[in-house]
């Protein structure tokens, strides 16, 4: 199978069948537009269709913390509509419930469910009773959330309100945050699918089984049904998972997973991605799910951005390849005033900025090139690689002075580059280069980052550090690099962005 199915970081994936159309989202943090919606007639190759919150005010995700934002959604079809609900955290509205006559849009303004948790499942059953099932959590007196496990509420869908009380389900086999519960009903039997382990190495995915969705549900004797926790696969992180069946009639699992390099298998530059993996059924009528396999390695990705040449320019076109942090691409930049440019006006702050005027794309390859083009004689700025405020490695032009600079939470290093020749315009380079091995055989690290000027003919690298510091692993963080031209102050002028990269042969 295709893996990574979606290259990236594109964590929680829910999946839905219709008809022969595939429908995929994923979590989008604090970044927007939200919420992506893929789509694919095999199940193996898909192309981003839309984003369900493409409005103001549809997702919190503007007044999010780092971390919070737009969690793991659920995607499901009934009665000739889609709906998708997800947690808006940390600062955002809450758990969310939006619908959709079409998958493409437009989606709703999204209503906020009467429900304390995460990552809400959404089921009806044959009398059309709606179940929302999630990993439930409850204040305590001292304003702290607490743990309940998997639990559920039967929602009238009409105002979010729940209408029964909270029920408490099976939570698993004993691994840290139950999460990611999703419910099917598959021939006589409602399946209570969970992730378990925490979303980092102890991941896994785990079921149970009743005949009601209210359960009780027992346990399924082989659990977990998947995790790669203790081997040395390419995949790690294995958990938090969607079933569906492919075009042929067989299942798969669409789930998370990550991509870590190094000699431990300890750093993931990208952060979790989508991949898929194949699920049979035995005897009894519990699944098995295949480890999760990386495949023949893909053709190279080259994405080249340029920026309409003719009137009535907008960043529509690029349907939300770009995205931004707190606020959408179209909030940073302008394509109307000159055009074949993007403009990007800085606000006095560069990237720990809260609202960074940053136009970003996702790393989506082991090893990458991202080339701007850019005039900056009316301002400051360049090309950044971002994991969050703290972590982020900065490539800015200030007059003829190039500096690149690491920032690793409270420790920042620069390094500076006098330009020799002054063009009208200036080409900023960030590369990932995966580390090979050592002479001792080794991978130690996962790759390096240079920061590269052009210069007359020359390409100059200002400097070169270890990709360890922007991993999800030291980040802590949800999300993965995202890489893009960035304005401080004055402007910055993009006339090209081009995504060169390839991942490594194993
Ligand atoms: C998400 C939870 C998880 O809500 O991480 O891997 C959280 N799983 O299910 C954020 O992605």
């Amino acid at each position: 199978m295709r893996n990574p199915l979606i290259a990236g970081f594109h964590p929680d994936p829910s999946v839905l069948k219709v008809g022969d159309d595939y429908y995929l989202a994923n979590s989008t943090f604090e970044y927007l537009p939200g919420i992506p919606i893929f789509h694919s007639t095999d199940c193996q190759n898909f192309e981003l269709l839309t984003h369900v919150a493409v409005r103001d005010g549809q997702l919190g995700s503007d007044k999010a913390a780092t971390g919070g934002g737009a969690w793991a959604p659920t995607i499901r079809f009934h009665e000739d509509t889609y709906w998708l609900v997800i947690p808006d955290m940390m600062g955002g509205r809450g758990n969310l419930l939006y619908t959709a006559k079409d998958p493409a849009g437009p989606w709703s303004d999204g209503i906020v469910m009467d429900v304390l948790g995460i990552d809400p499942d959404i089921a009806w059953d044959d009398e059309g009773t709606c179940y929302v099932t999630m990993s439930g959590f409850i204040l305590n007196d001292l304003g702290e959330l607490n743990h309940l496990g998997i639990t559920q509420v039967t929602l009238d869908t009409d105002t979010g309100k729940a209408i029964s009380d909270v029920r408490r389900l099976w939570s698993g086999t004993g691994g840290m945050f139950p999460e990611a519960p999703h419910l099917y009903h598959v021939g006589d039997w409602w399946y209570l699918m969970i992730a378990e382990g925490g979303t980092e190495r102890g991941h896994s995915v785990t079921i149970s089984r009743g005949t009601s969705p209210t359960g009780p549900f027992e346990g399924c004797p082989h659990n977990p049904l998947v995790t790669a926790r203790g081997t040395d696969r390419a995949v790690q992180n294995s958990g938090h998972g969607d079933l569906v069946v492919m075009p042929d009639g067989t299942w798969a699992i669409v789930l998370l997973g990550t991509r870590p390099r190094s000699m431990t298998r300890a750093f993931a530059p990208m952060g979790r991605e989508t991949f898929i993996s194949p699920v049979t059924w035995d005897d009894e009528g519990w699944p098995h799910i295949e480890p999760v396999l990386l495949d023949e390695r893909h053709a190279p990705t080259v994405r080249e951005f340029r920026f309409p040449t003719h009137g009535q320019a907008s960043l529509d076109g690029f349907d939300g390849e770009f995205i931004g942090v707190r606020q959408f691409p179209r909030d940073v930049a302008d394509l109307d005033v000159r055009l074949g440019w993007a403009r990007l006006t800085g606000r006095g702050e560069g990237m720990e900025a809260n609202k960074p005027v940053f136009l970003g794309i996702r790393q989506c390859t082991e090893g990458c090139e991202v080339t701007v083009t850019l005039d900056a004689s009316a301002g400051v700025g360049g090309l950044a690689m971002r994991y969050d405020e703290q972590f982020h490695f900065d490539l800015t032009v200030d007059g003829v002075e190039v500096t690149a600079t690491m920032h690793i939470s409270t420790m920042v290093q620069t390094w500076t580059h006098r330009l020799l020749t002054l063009g009208p315009t200036i080409d900023l380079r960030l590369v990932a280069e995966p580390q090979t091995a050592s002479s001792l055989n080794q991978k130690v690290g996962c790759d390096l980052l240079h920061a590269q000027v052009l210069d007359g003919n020359d390409w100059v690298t200002i400097a070169s550090v270890d990709g360890r510091y922007l991993s999800s692993d030291l980040t802590e963080s949800f999300t993965g690099r995202v890489v893009g031209p960035y304005a401080k102050s004055g402007i910055i002028d993009v006339l090209s962005i081009d995504y060169r990269g390839q991942d490594t042969q194993r």
